[in-house]
């Protein structure tokens, strides 16, 4: 699962990555066209608590890549757009199955604003248009096709074309009203018909508001009065000062605590936007643990057994016999898998089991 940072020149997204991978990538680029790419374990307590449990060799979180994408740049007219990224990055933020939008809310007088004042609804919604506009320069583009070439073929290939045909027509007159695709509710058939296109603006998206080292007390009410202009499906409005969430990351724990506890924040905001992010992925995560591995498997929600015992190998999906299931909670509350069975907490599920979040899973197979 790959999610792209994206967002205006100077709006602190390299900060961002740096927080989020503990990297050191070089920040106040100001257009430098690098890439960066980064792994990101996504904190999940229940596998320390676990790892006391079964002393296991190694514990293995889930994790998320994130890649930092420079800003677009800016075109002589002044415009930023997308069709100006280089392949490379281009193709990159249509692989990612979500968008982190960072916006800049910090002042800081040594790095102007490139728009000469800091006004982050302004900023949210200029790159969102560019994103509009990306993809329906990419719809316009198919339509075209389909009118001079979609009407050839076997029957078979014609009717495919119709329906395609519909479902761009329909997603153009959003993008034309200045609405992202994924406010469009496509029902599953249309959106398989156009999931090749990898649009921009149906991917999920987490708005972050990169607010300055002092404005943390006020940053839930930025948060609730852009996220009031901003309610579209699939997306979240969250906050981060990315300079504080960096400084603290270079901190000691113990130092990091003390720092936190003076600036009256609770919970690291780095930790939360990684939480966040795994959910806007729809991820849920089961677990797996004995002597060997203590793991959490990212998995999408509704998913299966089978589709669980197939994430952690094939062979478990085809041999699958049954997934012995207990809950996180049933299993730490009962203390080992022994006496979650005896409690009769201890289940056993088939094949077509939804799994919950913190299931703690053992598949049966046979090879
Ligand atoms: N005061 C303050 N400065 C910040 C904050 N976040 C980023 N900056 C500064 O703003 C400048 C730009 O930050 P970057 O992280 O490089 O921004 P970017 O969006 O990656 O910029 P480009 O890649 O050039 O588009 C750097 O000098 C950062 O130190 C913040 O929360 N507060
Ligand atoms: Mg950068």
């Amino acid at each position: 699962m790959q999610i792209a940072i994206v967002g205006l020149t100077a709006s602190g997204k390299t900060t961002v990555f740096n927080t989020l991978t503990r990297g050191h990538a070089q920040t106040g680029g100001f257009g430098a066209l690098t890439l960066n790419v980064g792994v990101v374990k996504v904190p999940d307590a229940r596998l320390d608590r676990l790892a006391e449990m079964f002393k296991p060799k190694k514990v293995v979180h889930a994790d998320v890549t994130y890649a930092d994408l420079p800003a677009p740049p800016a075109s002589s007219e002044g415009h930023v757009g997308t069709e100006e990224l280089p392949a490379e990055h281009l193709a990159r933020l249509r692989e990612s199955d979500a968008l982190l939008h960072v916006v800049r809310a910090f002042e800081n007088p040594s790095v102007p604003h490139p728009a000469g004042s800091v006004d982050p609804a302004r900023d949210l919604e200029q790159l969102d248009l560019e994103f509009i506009l990306a993809d329906l320069a990419m719809v316009d583009r198919r339509l075209d096709r389909l009118g001079s070439s979609g009407r050839h073929g076997t029957q078979a290939e014609r009717e495919a074309n119709e329906r395609e045909e519909v479902v761009l027509r329909r997603i153009k007159t959003e993008l034309e009203a200045g609405r992202p695709i994924r406010d469009a509710d496509l029902a599953d058939d249309e959106a398989k018909a156009v999931r090749g296109f990898r649009f921009l603006t149906e991917k999920p998206v987490l708005v972050l508001l990169n607010v300055g080292e002092g404005d943390l007390a006020t940053a839930p009410d930025l948060v609730a009065r852009i996220s009031a202009g901003y309610q579209h499906r699939h997306a979240m409005v969250d906050y981060l000062s990315a300079r504080i969430e960096m400084e603290l990351g270079e901190l000691e724990p113990d130092d990091a605590a003390t720092f936190m506890a003076e600036l009256g924040i609770e919970e690291s905001g780095l930790e939360r936007v990684i939480r966040l992010s795994y959910r806007l992925l729809g991820l849920i995560s089961f677990l797996t643990a004995g002597p060997d591995e203590v793991r959490a498997w990212p998995i999408t929600e509704g998913s299966t057994a089978v589709d669980a015992a197939g994430t952690i190998h094939t062979d478990l999906a085809k041999g699958f016999i049954r997934a012995e299931t207990v809950g996180y909670e049933d299993l730490v509350s009962l203390g080992s898998t022994a006496e979650a069975r005896k409690a009769g907490r201890l289940r056993s599920e088939g094949k077509t089991y939804r799994v919950s979040d913190g299931d703690v899973i053992e598949i049966l197979f046979s090879r």
